[in-house]
């Protein structure tokens, strides 16, 4: 539908423009305040204000993210599609201004029409489509992929209830709804990019012209799938990508206007309903698969939208189908996406009739999978009945699949049942179940761990049978990376300042590597004094904050010691606050003389339980019961203050972790697949204490051993000591025992609310090795304490941390991705 050729000098005489300084910028927020939003100067609070400068940044958005499309399409190149079930974006205006790169512009035009920008820009609801780690890379993919020029799509589901809020009431998690849609100027609804999403019915076969046996999935329930777009700004780049996410809705004709018109409103709604349930809620479980057949739903319904999406696009081009894995990568966000692989066999098969060798080399080729954990209750497993149930025709064509695949395996691996029972997608149990990693590796022609701890495990323990099958060349690893735009220009404006006028401009924010050279900086005195005052400074605001939420007075000299991320067992919040509990036990034994030496120390936590993890709240309601004791004992004033925050997100991450001083990444050796908080506390100039797990080493490697304060057992003896424990061996750590004690006697709240959480320490065999490490955790934080006294020192390992940090970029990984796994190039970005 474009415009005749003689009308299209008129249109683009007309055609919208960017705005070229302050005062097209103030017009346009006024007039989006006046007519978009129907408010006046009478009637104009934060909210609007943050309205009209969202709505005014966003038309300038727009102007890109048109042009950059249309270049994708005149260019025809290959593109990446991003397929993840969570996006955790966060707010987008702040992020809008810095990557158009107009902050000045919009500070003082805000200012000048009565406004402070903080004020505006905090009005902004996060958009929270995800759960934790995970969601998070993916928005900070989509960041890099815009800002290095790719042409990149996201493809997610756009939930209507985000990730719960938290509140704690008497010192439990509470969980709210977050319903985030009620001013949402960053989406854009497509009613007319649509499709028709079928679930159950079943499979006819019918003999063709050509006496072929075709097999037809019909008579099912339709779902509707409608396209929101939302505009993805590179830094400094006219890029902008495309992130669409689908909403369902009932499919016209399903809506049952027999019901309506007979007069059964009731049951008309409900089928509407129905429809509107599957992109209703995100599942709030991190790392955990909680197999519920809603999830199953949302999965096919987003996979079979996506994939109909990227094939209608593939197909305007006229290319034969050999060519599709030129012009597509499509990368799965871990199995959740794994149903794509079936979902395009199917199409290429049944609705295209390419042959099924065909068809399936065209799969392989273009999809790649990227594994996120080995925690075996975090694999998922769908039920063969269910499956049956739900997507009749899918079933079938993972038989199929398995078939194959097992026939090879026979040929590799003669008469070896052993092996063929390993590498099988079905598991033979009771149900059958369908091994979602195990489909996701046969269907892609990549699989990469997320460090490279990680992705060596994968190799030796879950995956192994499939090294042996493929060699190992199919697998590979990609480290996982930040955004500094978000991570350090936009949360800590200051700091990126600091180094921006030290290392000539801004330019290390696209090529992070030249943070190098601020080691030239290390005796320069003002300047490690300025980089200290940041971090006071940053300190400071969150005390602040503290203050108004929690009504607790942290002192901002204390030691920030910060452990923000989802509650887990894996992750040892639990080791910390025994910790704290120690610490605490040890204070309350000093003589006044002897405290003189301590350093006060602020442990600060956050983030949410799954609603169903009755132990991950147990340690909040501990973390919170510790806290009561401490805070309010006028024997310990300063020197030990225990602060829980509530509902933490990632706009308050970007407050939170530019003011720690040492941040906790403490999981048992193994466990975490590679963690991206550690990376955004030390590019903010925070020290951090871990294990050796995930992409600490990593961190070790690049900063130095000097720099981390590493403590605990290894992955490798991890298996061992479990065993021991399974096997009575172990005697609980002494220190640990007293803490336990102290837990018993109520001091706390009553004994009983900890149960579980102590007797998983003895009956339920310490499974996260806590009483293992605690003992050299402990000593390493009395290590951090003295390092903390050395001001000096302090400063040096801040800074010469930050300097050595260019590796964790998310554009370094990115690039590896595109070299690796999907060989597309960069697109020169548009005029
Ligand atoms: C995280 N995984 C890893 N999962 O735990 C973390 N799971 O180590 C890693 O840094 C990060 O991924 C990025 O690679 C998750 O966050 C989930 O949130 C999740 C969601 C649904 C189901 C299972």
């Amino acid at each position: 539908a474009s415009i005749p050729e003689q009308l299209r000098d008129t249109w683009r005489k007309l055609s919208a423009a960017e705005f070229a300084g302050k005062e097209d910028f103030q017009r346009e927020v006024v007039r989006h305040i006046e007519t978009t939003l129907a408010r006046s100067l009478y009637n104009c609070d934060d909210g609007a204000a943050y309205g009209g400068a969202a709505l005014a940044v966003r038309d300038q958005l727009v102007i890109r993210w048109n042009k950059t499309q249309q270049n994708q399409t005149i260019r025809d190149q290959k593109r990446v599609y991003y397929l993840s079930l969570e996006f955790l974006m966060g707010r987008a205006l702040d992020n809008s201004i810095l990557n158009l790169d107009v902050k000045d512009m919009a500070r003082d035009g805000m200012g000048e029409l009565g406004f402070r920008i903080e004020d505006v820009i905090s009005q902004e609801h996060d958009a929270a489509l995800g759960n934790g780690g995970l969601g998070r890379l993916a928005a900070c993919f989509l960041d890099c992929l815009a800002t290095l020029n790719y042409p990149a799509w996201g493809y997610g589901l756009r939930y209507k209830y985000g990730i719960f809020k938290q509140e704690i009431v008497d010192g439990y998690q509470v969980e709210t709804p977050d319903y985030w849609l009620d001013f949402n100027p960053w989406e854009f609804p497509r009613h007319d990019v649509t499709v028709d999403i079928m679930f159950y019915g079943h499979v006819n076969q019918y003999t063709d012209e050509n006496g072929k046996v075709v097999k037809v999935w019909e008579g099912g329930e339709i779902v509707k799938a409608v396209a929101h777009d939302v505009p993805i700004p590179g830094y400094k780049t006219n890029t902008v990508n495309n992130l669409r996410l689908w909403a369902s809705q009932p499919a016209s004709g399903e809506f049952d206007f027999q019901k309506f018109n007979s007069g059964d409103y009731e049951g008309s709604i409900r089928d509407q309903q129905r429809a509107e349930t599957i992109s209703a809620v995100l599942y709030p479980n991190d790392n955990i698969d909680a197999g519920k057949e809603l999830r199953l739903k949302q999965q096919y319904f987003w996979v079979a939208a996506s994939l109909h999406d990227i094939v209608r696009r593939f197909k305007k081009t006229h290319r034969p189908w050999s060519e599709f894995s030129d012009q597509v990568a499509i990368q799965l966000n871990d199995t959740h996406p794994t149903l794509a692989i079936v979902e395009l066999q199917r199409i290429l098969v049944d609705v295209e009739t390419l042959h099924w060798d065909e068809a399936w080399d065209i799969v392989t080729s273009t999809f790649g999978y990227t594994n996120h954990t080995v925690l075996p209750e975090a694999l998922e497993k769908w039920p063969v009945p269910l499956v049956q149930h739900l997507l009749p025709r899918h079933l079938q064509i993972i038989y199929e699949i398995n078939l194959y695949f097992l026939q090879q395996v026979e040929k590799k691996f003669p008469k070896n049942r052993e092996m063929l029972r390993n590498l099988s997608i079905i598991e033979e149990s009771q149900p059958q179940v369908i091994r979602m990693a195990f489909l996701a590796i046969i269907g892609s022609h990549k699989v990469n761990g997320v460090a490279e701890l990680h992705s060596d495990l994968i190799k030796s323990t879950i995956f192994k049978d499939f090294v042996a099958f493929y060699g190992p060349d199919k697998f590979t690893n990609v480290t996982n990376g930040i955004t500094p735009r978000r991570w350090l220009h936009q949360a800590n404006p200051k700091l990126s300042d600091l180094i921006s006028s030290k290392l000539g401009g801004y330019e290390f924010l696209k090529d992070l590597s030249q943070l190098e050279n601020l080691k030239k900086f290390l005796n320069d005195k003002e300047f490690v004094k300025d980089w200290m005052d940041i971090k006071l400074a940053n300190k400071v605001r969150l005390a602040k904050y503290i203050k108004e939420t929690n009504g607790i007075a942290v002192n901002p000299h204390a030691l920030f010691d910060i452990q923000v991320k989802r509650i887990h067992e894996y992750k040892r919040q639990q080791m910390n606050i025994f910790g704290v509990i120690y610490r605490y036990l040890q204070i309350k034994e000093m003589s006044l003389e002897e405290r003189k030496n301590l350093v006060p120390r602020a442990f600060i936590f956050g983030g949410k339980a799954a609603p169903g993890y009755w132990m991950a709240k147990t340690i909040i309601k501990l973390i919170n019961g510790v806290g009561d004791v401490v805070n309010n004992d006028k024997d310990i004033g300063d020197l030990l203050k225990v602060v829980f925050l509530e509902d933490y997100n990632v706009s308050k991450a970007e407050m939170i972790i530019p003011a720690s001083d040492i941040s906790e990444h403490i999981s048992t050796a193994g466990t975490e697949a590679s963690g991206t908080s550690n990376m955004k506390f030390v590019l903010n100039g925070g020290l951090i204490i871990g294990t050796m797990d995930g992409a600490n080493i990593e961190i070790t490697r690049e900063i130095g051993e000097e720099n981390i304060f590493l403590f605990g057992n290894v992955a490798e003896n991890v298996e061992d000591l479990r065993h021991a424990h399974r096997f009575g061996k172990v005697e609980m750590d002494p220190k640990l025992k007293k803490v336990c004690d102290t837990i018993n006697s109520g001091l706390f709240g009553d004994a009983n609310i900890y149960a579980g959480l102590l007797s998983s320490l003895t009956t339920g065999c310490d499974y996260y090795l806590v009483s293992d490490d605690f003992s050299s955790y402990l000593t390493t934080q009395d290590l951090v304490d003295e390092a903390f006294k050395d001001k000096d020192g302090w400063a040096e390992k801040s800074i010469s941390s930050v300097a050595l940090m260019g590796f964790f970029s998310a554009d370094r990984c990115i690039n590896e991705y595109a070299d690796m796994i999907w060989n597309v190039e960069p697109l020169p970005e548009h005029k």
